[in-house]
C-alpha cells in the first residue's frame, strides 16, 4: 500500500452516532415525543413495531434509554479523543429544542445539552459533524400532518435549522440537512424518514405506501435541505453542507442487457436522483419520466426549483455498507439487505443480518460518485453489525477490523485513483441501538456498551479490539492497518 498516494494529511477520520440511537433520556428537561421513540424493539425476524400510544407495559422501547450518552457524553468523548479523532459525527434531537416540531420558541436546556457536547469535543479539538435530521422527527408532527407529505414540514425544519445555526455559528462547520435521504424513494423511508403513518401501518418493515405522498415528502425535504444551505451561509459563510445518500450499490446480476438496463434504472432512482438534485440543484430528466409512468403527482413550485438550484451541498456524503444484484430472473437466490433487499452475488459473503459484504463495491462506488459530482466525498457511515463475546473484560472482534481494514484499503486506492475523499465516520462511536431491528445485540462500535436487548446492563463502556486497532490506523494516517 505504501507506494500509492498517502491519505491527505488533513484527513478527517472519526466515527459517527445518532441522537435518537444513543442518547436516551428520551423524556427529560422538556424533550418531547420522537417518531423513535415509539418503536419497540423487534430483531432480524420479528419486525419492530410502531405503536401511536406509548404502553411500556407491553412493549419496550429501546431509544428511550438507549445508551444513555445523554449522561455518558464526557465519558464517551474522552474515549474518542484517545482513539485520535478528528471529527465526530452526531445528530441533534429535533425533539430536544421543539418538543412538538412546530413551537417557535426553542427549548433552552435542550440547546443546552449541545452546547456541553460541543464544548466537549473542542476540549480535544474534535471537529462535530452535525446531522440536523436523523430519524429525529417529533411524532407531534405525524398527528398534526402526517410527517413531510405536508409542505409546512419546511417551514417548521427551518425554524430549527435557524436556532441551530445562530446558536452554533461558531462550533460547527460541517452540516449534513438530512440523513439517508434517498430512503424516501423505497417505502420503508415514509416512517424513519419522514414521520408518515398510513392508517394500517403497523410495523416498521412492512409499511402502507402513497408513492405521491412519499415522493412529495422527499421533495419537501429537497427543498428544505436547499433552504438550509441558504440559510446557514447567510449566517456563516463558513459552513459547509453535506448530502447523506444510502449508497445502495447495484450490479447486474448477469450481462444479460436485461439486467444492465434493470441495474441502471435503479441506480438513478435509488442513488442518482437524490444526488443531483443537492449536488446539481437539478431535477434530473429520468425521475420526471419515472413519475409520469407511475401516476406520482405533487406540487413542485417555481420557488421550489429555484432554491434547489441556489441551494446546493459543497461535498457529497453517504452510507456504505453492502451492495446487492439487480435481475429480472424471478428464481433467484435473495438477499435482504438494509434498506432493500437484492438478488444474492455468488462471490459475496454475507453477515447474520443478511447484509453482503464488499469492500471492493467501495472503491467502485467512490469512483463513480467523484465522476459525477466533482465535490470532496466523505464515508459517513460503514461497519459491520455484529454480536460481540466479552472474554475477562475483553472483546477480540478480529471480524470487525478485518471489514474495516479492507474498506479502508479500498478507500486508500481510490484516492490513488484520484478521488478527492476527505473524511471517514464508520458506524459507530459506541454500540448503539440498531435502526432497523431496535436490537443491541447488533453491534458496530469501537466501544462496547453493557446493555442487552431488554434493556438490562451496566451501561459500562469497555474498549474492544477494534478501538486500539483504530487509534494506530489514525496516528499512522491510515498507514498501519
Ligand atoms: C443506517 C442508519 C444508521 C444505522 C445504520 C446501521 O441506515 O443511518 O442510523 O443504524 O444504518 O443500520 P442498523 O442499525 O439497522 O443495523
Amino acid at each position: 500500500m505504501s507506494s500509492l498516494k498517502p491519505f491527505p494529511q488533513d484527513f478527517l477520520w472519526g466515527a459517527a452516532s445518532a441522537a435518537n440511537q444513543c442518547e436516551g433520556a428520551w423524556n427529560v428537561e422538556g424533550k418531547g415525543v420522537s417518531i423513535s421513540d415509539v418503536m419497540t424493539s423487534g430483531t432480524h425476524k420479528s419486525p419492530r413495531r410502531i405503536t401511536p400510544t406509548i404502553d411500556e407495559s407491553k412493549y419496550f422501547y429501546p431509544s428511550h434509554e438507549a445508551v444513555d450518552f445523554y449522561h455518558r457524553y464526557k465519558e464517551d468523548i474522552a474515549l474518542c479523543a484517545e482513539m485520535g479523532f478528528k471529527i465526530f459525527r452526531m445528530s441533534i434531537n429535533w425533539t430536544r429544542i421543539f418538543p412538538q416540531g412546530n413551537e417557535t420558541v426553542p427549548n433552552e436546556a435542550g440547546l443546552a445539552f449541545y452546547d456541553k457536547v460541543f464544548a466537549e469535543l473542542k476540549k480535544y479539538n474534535i471537529e462535530p459533524l452535525v446531522t440536523i435530521y436523523h430519524n429525529e422527527n417529533p411524532f407531534c408532527l405525524t398527528g398534526l400532518c402526517n410527517g413531510w407529505q405536508d409542505r409546512r414540514c419546511i417551514d417548521y425544519y427551518m425554524n430549527f435549522c435557524q436556532v441551530l445555526f445562530e446558536r452554533y455559528k461558531d462550533v460547527v462547520k460541517y452540516w449534513i440537512p438530512f440523513n439517508e435521504i434517498n430512503c424516501l424513494t423505497t417505502k420503508l423511508g415514509n416512517w424513519n424518514h419522514a414521520g408518515i403513518l398510513h392508517p394500517g401501518t403497523e410495523f416498521f418493515t412492512d409499511q402502507v405506501d402513497e408513492p405521491s405522498a412519499r415522493f412529495a415528502a422527499l421533495h419537501h425535504q429537497f427543498v428544505a435541505s436547499a433552504r438550509a444551505v441558504k440559510l446557514g451561509k447567510s449566517i456563516n459563510p463558513n459552513f459547509r453542507f453535506g448530502t447523506m445518500i444510502c449508497h445502495i450499490t447495484v450490479y447486474p446480476l448477469t450481462c444479460d442487457p436485461e439486467d444492465i438496463l434493470l441495474t441502471q434504472q435503479e441506480d438513478m432512482l435509488r442513488n442518482c436522483f437524490s444526488g443531483d438534485v443537492q449536488v446539481k440543484g437539478i431535477y434530473p430528466y429520468y425521475i420526471r419520466r419515472y413519475f409520469e409512468r407511475n401516476g406520482i403527482s405533487f406540487e413542485i413550485t417555481q420557488q421550489d426549483l429555484q432554491d434547489i438550484k441556489e441551494g446546493t451541498v459543497d461535498f457529497y456524503s453517504f452510507s456504505y455498507y453492502m451492495s446487492n444484484c439487480i435481475t429480472g430472473q424471478k428464481n433467484a437466490a435473495q438477499v435482504s439487505g438494509n434498506v432493500m433487499g437484492g438478488a444474492k452475488n455468488p462471490y459475496l459473503k454475507a453477515t447474520e443480518w443478511d447484509w453482503q459484504i464488499d469492500p471492493k463495491g467501495l472503491r467502485y462506488t467512490l469512483n463513480r460518485v467523484y465522476d459525477r459530482y466533482q465535490v470532496p466525498i466523505m464515508v459517513t457511515e460503514n461497519g459491520l453489525g455484529a454480536r460481540d463475546v466479552v472474554e475477562d473484560g475483553k472483546i477480540h472482534d478480529d471480524y470487525r477490523i478485518d471489514y474495516l481494514r479492507q474498506h479502508i484499503e479500498q478507500m486508500r486506492l481510490a484516492i490513488d485513483d484520484g478521488v478527492d475523499l476527505i473524511g471517514y465516520t464508520p458506524w459507530s462511536t459506541m454500540d448503539l441501538v440498531s435502526v432497523s431491528t431496535g436490537e443491541m445485540a447488533k453491534r458496530y462500535g469501537f466501544i462496547y456498551v453493557d446493555r442487552d436487548d431488554a434493556g438490562n446492563g451496566t451501561q459500562n463502556r469497555l474498549k474492544k479490539d477494534s478501538f486500539y486497532w483504530y487509534q494506530k490506523v489514525i496516528s499512522s494516517n491510515g498507514e498501519n492497518l
